[in-house]
């Protein structure tokens, strides 16, 4: 407000700017020097035009020539001026900003009067907008009274004429152009014929009536705000109730889930338990038996003893002639053991469960990067693990449905596969090749580890090793009858199955090389000369007969050349459609490949020709 006033009061010194700039630098003068000739630059200026020159010092505006450095002397007068002119510079724009906060603020703040601009001291009593300034009543005499301002049109104070009045023609606001955003006076007209505008009145009537539109939209804008951010919080809640819904059912199911397989663990615990307490209770009755034996015997020793003990001739031989004749027979012991089928094939159930439920739930881990077809990769461990067929009796209807659904995948497939165009044949060429030239440490990464399902096992085949080891006894092991056991051929077949993507298991050769090694269908005969690995179209394998190496498939043998290796690597690429053997660790050691379209799960396959062969399946470490 003091601002406000002053400025109002001092003389307007915006004319003298371009006076009080120095020529050198085009700024307003700092510390001003006056040099003889009269003209005024900045000190700095004057010594940097000067600095280094020894004689003959020119005015930098005039020219004029001076023999020596003049001497300088501070224009005191030119600096206050100066001064002044910056700090009121200053207080424009601070004044500014005020009139923005006091504005902001409202005019009912207490304000300084409005002073005559006649006297500038009394309070102005009216303004008059002709004159455009204020006058005290002293002063608004003449207006009063001279006829001379009759017309002149008076209105009660007005505080900022300055600001009401156009730059331009001097002259009040009277006009507001709605094109331009702007108050003009009656002379811009002119300018704005082509514009529309209103009389400030009407304008300001029009402005209102917009803003109090305004006011009722915005107003309308914020419930509808209000309204969303209600609704957005309804569906928060929502989402909330819903996730914590879920979650509820989600624990329901796995609580199911964890019943039912604790519900198979409390049955399949059952069925060795079962079979413990049977094993126990013919034990316990053995025993019993031999304890009353024991009895027997401990009896007849006493009488035989008592008798030796009697001194009448006649009574002893009576009595011993009774007892030579008693005798105890040994009591009859018959082998007692645990039925190790139902063992074997319970704990079997119990690991296929497992591996069904690993390939149920996928593992979160990321799946090791392969090579070539990826896609592969996750659905064959799967098929791997798929649980074997004929197992134990409660894996009965689902082992049944597992196959139906693997024989129409199967379908499915097999159109597809079975006529690939030439490209398909020869990218199929060149992953096999690909495979043929991997090092064995690559291959590793398809390990897997083969078990033998005892269930298939031939009545001569003798496993061992925890499933891993297989030999030919020379007597019948008296296994129980089973429709995947081979009744002809000295065989057996791995527990692990393979329906898609790549595995690698090795064989190591232990003793006598009468031997066959290789891949079958589940579906391969168990009976009869054709259920012989190799000689019929299910079955593919590497047979060693002494020095002989041939290979079989479909009744067809070819000879290959000697191989010294006694570990024997298979690879077998499912969706490639290949199978190779592998002598592990030489050079060249591709023993043979077949080429197929394989369209039924493989299983790891053997054949034993006479006793003293033995094969045994490595621990695979990837
Ligand atoms: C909000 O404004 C629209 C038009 O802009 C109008 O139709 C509606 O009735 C208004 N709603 C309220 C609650 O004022
Ligand atoms: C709230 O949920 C309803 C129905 O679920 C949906 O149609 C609407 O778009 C949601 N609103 C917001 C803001 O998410
Ligand atoms: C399994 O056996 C345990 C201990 O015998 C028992 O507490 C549990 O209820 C059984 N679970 C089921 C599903 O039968
Ligand atoms: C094979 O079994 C061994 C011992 O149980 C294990 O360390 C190895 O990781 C298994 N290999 C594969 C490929 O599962
Ligand atoms: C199989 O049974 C026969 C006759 O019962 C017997 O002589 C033979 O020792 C048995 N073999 C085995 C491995 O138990
Ligand atoms: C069960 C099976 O695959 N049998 C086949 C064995 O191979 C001969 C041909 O070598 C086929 O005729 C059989 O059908």
């Amino acid at each position: 407000m003091a601002a406000m006033a002053r400025s109002f009061s001092e003389p307007n010194l915006e004319g003298l700017e371009e006076e009080l700039t120095c020529s050198i630098c085009l700024c307003l003068f700092s510390s001003p020097v006056t040099i003889p000739c009269g003209h005024n630059f900045c000190t700095s200026c004057l010594d940097l035009t000067w600095a280094g020159l020894s004689g003959s010092f020119s005015c930098p505006q005039c020219r004029t020539t001076f023999k020596s450095r003049p001497q300088l002397q501070k224009n005191t007068v030119l600096c206050k001026v100066v001064e002044q002119l910056q700090s009121r510079s200053e207080a424009g724009k601070q004044e500014e900003e005020e009139e923005e906060v006091e504005e902001a603020a409202g005019r009912g703040v207490e304000e300084t009067p409005i002073f005559c601009d006649s006297c500038l001291q009394a309070p102005a009593v009216q303004t008059c907008l002709t004159c455009t300034a204020s006058f005290c009543a002293e002063h608004l005499r003449p207006h009063q009274e001279s006829p001379a301002f009759r017309a002149h049109q008076l209105c009660p104070p007005l505080r900022d004429l300055q600001r009401r009045k156009c730059q331009k023609h001097d002259k009040l606001f009277e006009f507001f152009c709605s094109q331009h955003g702007s108050c003009i006076c009656s002379l811009c007209l002119l300018d704005h014929k082509l514009c529309n505008t209103n009389a400030l009145e009407v304008a300001k009537v029009n402005a209102e009536l917009v803003l109090k539109k305004k006011l009722v939209e915005l107003h309308n804008q914020s419930e509808r705000t209000s309204q969303m951010m209600t609704k957005v919080k309804t569906n928060q809640s929502q989402a909330a109730e819903a996730a914590s819904r879920k979650r509820d059912m989600i624990r329901n199911e796995f609580s199911e889930i964890k019943a039912l397989i604790e519900e198979k663990e409390n049955n399949t615990l059952k069925v060795i338990a079962d079979e413990e307490k049977r094993v126990c209770n013919k034990f316990d009755y053995i025993c019993g038996i031999l304890g009353n034996k024991k009895k027997e015997i401990q009896s007849l020793t006493d009488q035989i003893e008592m008798a030796l003990t009697e001194d009448d001739d006649v009574l002893f031989l009576k009595r011993a002639t009774a007892l030579q004749r008693a005798s105890a027979k040994d009591a009859y012991v018959p082998t007692i053991e645990m039925d190790q089928n139902l063992m074997h094939s319970t704990y079997q159930a119990a690991i296929s469960l497992k591996d069904a439920v690993k390939h149920s739930v996928p593992q979160s881990k990321p799946p090791p990067a392969r090579t070539k077809p990826a896609p592969a990769a996750a659905p064959n461990k799967a098929a791997a693990k798929k649980p074997q067929k004929g197992l134990h009796q409660t894996q009965g209807t689902s082992q049944v449905e597992a196959d139906t659904k693997e024989k129409k995948k199967t379908h499915k497939v097999a159109p597809s596969t079975a006529t690939p165009t030439s490209a398909a044949a020869v990218a199929a060429k060149e992953l096999m090749e690909s495979f043929m030239k991997k090092p064995r440490e690559e291959l590793l990464q398809y390990a897997a580890n083969i078990t033998l399902d005892f269930n298939t096992a031939h009545y001569k085949v003798v496993l061992s090793d925890k499933y891993t080891k297989m030999a030919v006894s020379d007597t019948s092991m008296n296994y129980s009858y089973h429709p995947q056991r081979f009744t002809d051929c000295a065989q057996v077949l791995g527990f692990q199955c393979f329906k898609r993507g790549i595995h690698y298991w090795e064989v190591e050769m232990q003793q006598n090389n009468f031997c066959g090694i290789g891949v079958c269908y589940g579906s391969m005969d168990r009976q009869g000369p054709e259920s012989r690995l190799g000689r019929n179209s299910s079955s593919w394998c590497i047979e060693w007969f002494n020095s002989k190496i041939s290979s079989w498939h479909n009744d067809v043998e070819k000879c290959l050349p000697n191989v010294k290796a006694t570990k024997i690597g298979v690879l077998l690429h499912c969706d490639g459609g290949f199978v190779l053997f592998l002598a592990v660790g030489e050079k060249h050691n591709v023993i043979y490949k077949f080429k197929a379209h394989f369209t039924e799960a493989l299983y790891p396959a053997f054949w034993l020709f006479s006793s003293g062969t033995v094969l045994s399946l490595s621990e695979m470490r990837p």
